[in-house]
């Protein structure tokens, strides 16, 4: 697949804004999986992709989350999180991309989930911290991105809990799963160095 017209085919999906953010997103994945020993390509190609759905009407992600029966707890949450899947399933079904570390990477890029690949982490944190973000603490969060993926991503989730809390926002339970599983993770590291 050509890569530039791929790209005009994202480009086309979003106002300006939104894609020098989809730029910077894809910048700072690759400059992460360079850091951490990621796959360059697919962190590339995730950041992409990530977003394609985010501009469209709400109607049009949740028909699409609907009709195909993906993870349909989704519907019952806050409409942000419906872009992240319906981008995964859009990658496949018009874009032919079948890698599966690629496409998770996608689906769970808002949510976070237990477990998170490398490149899940990847793509979730180069969206905290991608050059243009600016919001309270991303300055942190880009310092802890230096050493640790982990820290960095626990960081974001934190960032994203606390807003959603001090909006008194429902929170889907996937991301507190992510940010658990994430805090264990590290657990276990600090545990194995003694
Ligand atoms: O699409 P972006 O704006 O680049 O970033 P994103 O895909 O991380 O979307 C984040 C938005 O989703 C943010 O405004 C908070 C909102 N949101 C609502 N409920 C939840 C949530 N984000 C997470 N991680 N978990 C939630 O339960
Ligand atoms: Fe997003
Ligand atoms: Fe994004």
């Amino acid at each position: 697949m050509n890569r530039d017209w791929l790209m005009e085919e994202v480009k086309r999906q979003m106002p300006a804004k939104r894609w020098a953010h989809t730029l910077g997103v894809m910048e700072s994945a690759v400059q992460l999986a360079r850091r951490f020993g990621g796959d360059e390509t697919k962190a590339d190609l995730a950041a992409l992709l990530h977003d394609y759905c985010k501009f469209w009407p709400i109607d049009r992600q949740e028909r699409l989350i609907a009709d195909n029966g993906l993870a349909g707890d989704l519907l019952e949450y806050d409409k942000a999180l419906l872009h992240a899947p319906a981008a995964a399933w859009i990658a496949r079904e018009h874009y032919g991309i079948t890698d599966e570390e690629v496409l998770d990477a996608i689906r769970y890029h808002t949510s976070g989930r237990a477990g998170m690949t490398k490149l899940d982490k990847i793509v979730c944190l180069a969206d905290y911290i991608e050059p243009g973000r600016d919001f309270p603490g991303v300055h942190t969060i880009r310092e802890l991105a230096d050493n640790s993926l982990e820290k960095a991503l626990i960081a974001g989730f934190d960032s994203t809990l606390t807003y959603l809390i001090a909006k008194q926002q429902i929170i889907y339970p996937l991301t507190v799963i992510a940010r658990n599983s994430l805090v264990r993770e590290l657990g276990r590291v600090w545990k194995l160095r003694g």
